[in-house]
């Protein structure tokens, strides 16, 4: 468990139903569970636990929320704190908290899923939920549906107790179907394009492979009674750190030990298609609308692509934080240029306007005080890329251009996570975390040029789409600029990205 910062009074009451104040916990006393989430992530408690204790307390309803964590170092507090737990804005200039007392259980998974699939199978549950992060997904790049190559997922496909987030929900729908086939809305909270019809279409995956009669139960349940909303979800939520425990501590006047520090702004839009109804989340603010892929497209590529631009490149420039990656002239500079690009790539929602959004934007990564780290935008960088430089890259293509700072994107990640021998892209960049390390580091040693080491990625990765191997002008400039990155640095290599 987390050590109390040792500025923080040893007898400053822990946060609790005690201690809380009436005032300040939304939704209490909590309703029985109607959600099961998977993956008690931050992201989670400060996103979907705030838009439903805020809607519970506005129009009711049995929405009480159980859900999944294999982190003991969350769930041993989180139950010793009354399941309670702060979120604390952090911008300039404000001071607002959230308790937001919406949580039932915590299902620890990390012995078996016998606990999961009971949760998600009982009847009382009406939507499963899932922040697993893009490589909870287990789907191909290459097939774009379940990657049945996945050893987790083929055990999954055996029967064995279902470790991965598709399994288990298939398993408790068999459960569901048997005992007279409730209905369930699945809901993905995860940043990928059009998450919704992927559940749908993973699911339908898993139900076709799987042995036995089972298979077509599953996929006559899917037919008759599971939904499967398509949400874009946003709030920029960084890892806990002790400033935001010291913050949690002012504002509340308790200890919580597990607070969550979050921008103030949050946006959600959903499609409003709940088989088994949902709560009244527009009571926060929810936008619920048929718009969704262009919301998702839209937050996918300026937010997020942005995003993994500033921290590939702000990582190799020595920035330690976001901000101070954003607020480098020189990344500015790329940011605007990328966000330039991705541009005539899409079309905005008819309810936004994007130079006001882009400048929103601009703001939002410039929150100091927040202190998102480079190293957490930038880790997983293998599962979140291709949802955000594929459709663009294949768009320039067939024009038969190439998006420069898409190339630079792409060289400054290769320079973090798979170094070719003697380049050290520095600490924030050791310090990001990612499932394709082992293979990345294979290519790495085995690649004898900046462009051969780009060639091998696109081939034999199997990260990114084979389609994009096919646009050799964009893999020669991004060879190129990774050149440059290796032998100048990576400003060389943004100014050589600028001059085309
Ligand atoms: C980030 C996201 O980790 C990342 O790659 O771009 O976590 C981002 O902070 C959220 O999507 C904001 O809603």
């Amino acid at each position: 468990m987390t050590d109390r910062p040792a500025d923080i009074p040893a007898d400053l009451p822990r946060l609790s139903n005690a201690t809380v104040g009436a005032a300040r916990a939304h939704s209490k006393p909590v309703p029985p569970t109607g959600i099961v989430h998977l993956g008690l992530s931050n992201f989670h408690r400060a996103h979907l636990s705030v838009y439903t204790a805020k809607a519970i307390e506005a129009a009711g309803g049995d929405w009480g929320i159980a859900a999944t964590s294999r982190r003991r170092d969350i769930a041993d507090p989180l139950v010793a704190q009354d399941m309670l737990y702060s979120v604390v804005d952090f911008a300039p200039g404000t001071e607002a908290v959230t308790v937001p007392a919406v949580h039932t259980a915590i299902i620890d998974t990390s012995a078996s899923a016998d606990g999961v699939v009971a949760a998600i199978a009982d009847p009382a549950t009406r939507i499963v939920s899932l922040t697993i992060t893009e490589a909870g997904y287990k789907f191909s790049p290459r097939t774009g549906g379940l990657d049945l190559d996945n050893p987790q997922v083929a055990a999954d496909l055996a029967g064995k107790s279902p470790v991965t987030a598709v399994g288990q929900i298939a398993r408790a729908m068999l459960v569901r179907a048997a005992n007279g086939g409730a209905p369930l809305a699945v809901l993905s909270c995860d940043n990928m394009n059009s998450n919704g019809h992927l559940m749908h279409r993973l699911l339908t995956e898993f139900a076709a492979a799987m042995p036995g009669a089972e298979g077509a139960d599953l996929a006559a349940y899917l037919t008759a009674a599971a939904s499967f909303p398509n949400a874009m979800v946003d709030r920029i939520v960084p890892s806990t750190n002790d400033l935001h425990r010291r913050m949690a501590a002012q504002r509340l006047g308790a200890y919580d030990a597990i607070p969550v520090a979050a921008e103030p702004f949050t946006m959600w839009a959903i499609e409003d298609n709940f088989a088994g109804g949902r709560p009244a989340w527009e009571a926060h603010g929810a936008i619920f609308t048929d718009d969704v892929p262009a919301y998702e497209v839209l937050k996918l590529r300026y937010l997020n692509g942005s995003h993994s631009l500033i921290s590939y490149v702000g990582a190799l420039a020595g920035a330690h934080t976001i901000p101070d990656s954003r607020l480098t002239p020189f990344i500015e500079e790329a940011i605007r240029g990328l966000l330039a690009e991705y541009e005539p790539t899409f079309t905005l929602p008819a309810a936004v306007d994007g130079p006001t959004y882009i400048e929103q934007l601009m703001q939002r990564w410039s929150n100091t005080v927040l202190g998102d780290l480079v190293s957490r935008v930038g880790t997983d960088g293998s599962t979140k890329l291709p949802q955000r430089i594929t459709e663009p890259v294949l768009f320039y293509a067939a024009r038969g251009e190439v998006p420069q700072r898409l190339a630079l994107l792409v060289a400054a990640w290769l320079a973090c996570l798979a170094p070719i021998k003697g380049f050290d892209p520095g600490p924030d960049a050791a310090a990001m975390l990612d499932p394709a390390r082992p293979v990345l580091d294979d290519l790495a040693s085995r690649a004898t040029s900046a462009r051969h080491l780009v060639e091998l990625l696109f081939t034999e990765s199997h990260i990114f789409s084979p389609k994009l191997a096919e646009y050799t002008p964009y893999l020669d400039r991004v060879g190129e600029l990774l050149d440059i990155i290796v032998d100048q640095d990576v400003r060389a290599a943004a100014e050589a990205a600028a001059r085309g």
